[in-house]
C-alpha cells in the first residue's frame, strides 16, 4: 500500500499517527508530496480528484480517501479497536469535531500564506478562528465523554488538530483560557506514535 502524504498536514497526521501506533510502517509506502489548494501536486490530483491529501493507494491500485476513511480502514486492518463499536457515534462527532478544528485552522493558513496581503479577508480568517475558539472551549469544557476514555481515534484526531494550532497559529495562543484541555493534551502528547509524528516543513 502507498500513503501520497505530507508531513505538516494534519490531517496525514492522523493517519501517520495511526500507522506508527499500530505498527503497519513496513507495509505502506510513504510519496511525499508538496500540495496546496492553489498548487495541487499531480500525485495527489492521480489518486484523488479532489487533489486532497492525505490518499491510500492499495495494493489492487484502487484510491481510498479522505482521513476519517483511511484511519477506519487501517484501524479495521490493524484489529486496534480505536474505534471501538460501544460508543462509536461519540468517537466518530470527537473526530468530526477535530476536523472542524484542522479545516478552519488550515484554510487561515492557505489565505494567509498563499494569497498576497492585498486579497487577504481578515473577517473572514476571524470567523475561521472563532470556530477554533468555540471548538476548544467545548473540548476544554469536557462536552465529549470519548475524550476521557480509552484510546481512540477521537483522541487521536484532537491531539493532532492542537498540535497544529501550535505548528501553525503559535501566535493566537489556543492553551489561554483553556488550561484543562492543555494538561489533557500533555498527557496525549505521551503517546510514542505522536512524538513521531510532530509536524515539520
Ligand atoms: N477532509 C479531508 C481534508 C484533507 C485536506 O484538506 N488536506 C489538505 C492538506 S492539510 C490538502 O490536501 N489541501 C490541498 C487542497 O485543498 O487542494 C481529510 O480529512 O482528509
Amino acid at each position: 500500500m502507498k500513503l501520497v502524504y505530507s508531513p505538516p498536514s494534519p490531517f496525514v497526521r492522523k493517519v501517520t499517527t495511526l500507522i506508527h501506533h499500530v505498527g503497519l510502517n513496513d507495509r505502506i509506502e510513504l510519496i511525499n508530496v508538496k500540495t496546496t489548494a492553489l498548487s495541487v501536486a499531480e500525485k495527489a490530483r492521480a489518486a484523488n480528484p479532489l487533489g486532497k491529501i492525505p490518499v491510500m493507494i492499495l495494493e489492487d491500485g484502487k484510491s481510498m480517501f479522505d482521513s476519517r476513511v483511511i484511519t477506519r480502514y487501517l484501524d479495521e486492518l490493524a484489529g486496534s479497536n480505536l474505534y471501538p463499536k460501544h460508543n462509536i457515534y461519540d468517537i466518530l462527532t470527537l473526530e468530526a469535531l477535530a476536523d472542524g478544528i484542522m479545516e478552519s485552522a488550515v484554510s487561515i493558513t492557505y489565505e494567509s500564506k498563499l494569497r498576497p496581503k492585498n486579497e487577504q479577508s481578515e473577517s473572514w480568517m476571524d470567523a475561521q478562528w472563532s470556530k477554533v475558539v468555540h471548538a476548544v472551549k467545548a473540548l476544554n469544557d469536557r462536552k465529549f465523554q470519548a475524550m476521557d476514555e480509552e484510546l481512540n481515534m477521537g483522541q487521536i484526531a484532537v491531539a493532532c488538530s492542537l498540535g497544529y494550532l501550535d505548528f501553525r497559529h503559535d501566535g493566537r495562543q489556543w492553551r489561554n483560557g483553556n488550561s484543562n484541555l492543555a494538561s489533557w493534551y500533555e498527557g496525549m502528547m505521551k503517546l510514542p506514535a505522536l512524538i513521531k509524528t510532530i509536524p515539520t516543513d
